[in-house]
């Protein structure tokens, strides 16, 4: 069993809405959900010309190996709605892979820690209300740490963790 965390973000239709439907559909008997951070309503990064996200990070324990772990990612974003308009820009449902317990894949299909996710505060804060003392494996700094680094991007708390129906 592995620890990952994955970063969720919407800024496209119901966002809240999408994000809860997501968190329904990761969990599974091969990936459990463990915690879940606040939501926070994030200012775009990148391409500039977009609504602000909601983003939220997860905290997961799985048997899935990375790849496996892409593919279920990959048909919960299709399943959402997810259509491949533009690099970077709007999107119903974007979950990416921050890290996979302490592993560096340097893949053409999948790079683990997520290239970006440094530099990013709408990773960051939620991971850090999570893990702020995780130790990117690259990087070798924590996420307090990084965090720190992003401050001038704006992010506001604007909900307590979405709540995931019981599973038996
Ligand atoms: N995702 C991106 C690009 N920019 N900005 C914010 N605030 N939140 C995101 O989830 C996000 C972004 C690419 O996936
Ligand atoms: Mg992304
Ligand atoms: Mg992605």
């Amino acid at each position: 069993m592995k620890i990952v965390y994955l970063s969720l973000g919407s800024n496209l239709g119901d966002r809240e809405n999408t994000l809860r439907e997501a968190l329904r559909q990761l969990e599974a008997p091969d990936l459990r959900i463990r915690r879940v951070s606040s939501l926070y309503e994030t200012e775009p990064q990148g391409f500039k010309d977009q609504p602000w996200f909601l983003n939220l990070v997860v905290e997961a324990e799985t048997s899935l190996f990375p790849l496996q772990l892409l593919g279920r990612i990959r048909r919960i974003e299709l399943a959402l709605g997810r259509r491949r308009l533009a690099p970077k820009g709007p999107r119903t449902i974007d979950i990416d892979l921050l890290l996979y317990g302490s592993f560096v894949i340097e893949r053409a299909e999948l790079a683990v820690p997520h290239l970006r996710m440094a530099e990013r505060r709408f990773v960051l804060e939620p991971l850090a209300e999570l893990a702020p003392d995780l130790r990117h494996p690259v990087l070798r700094r924590t996420v307090r740490e990084l965090l720190a680094e992003t401050l001038h991007q704006a992010v506001r708390r604007v909900g307590p963790p979405l709540v995931l129906p019981a599973t038996t």
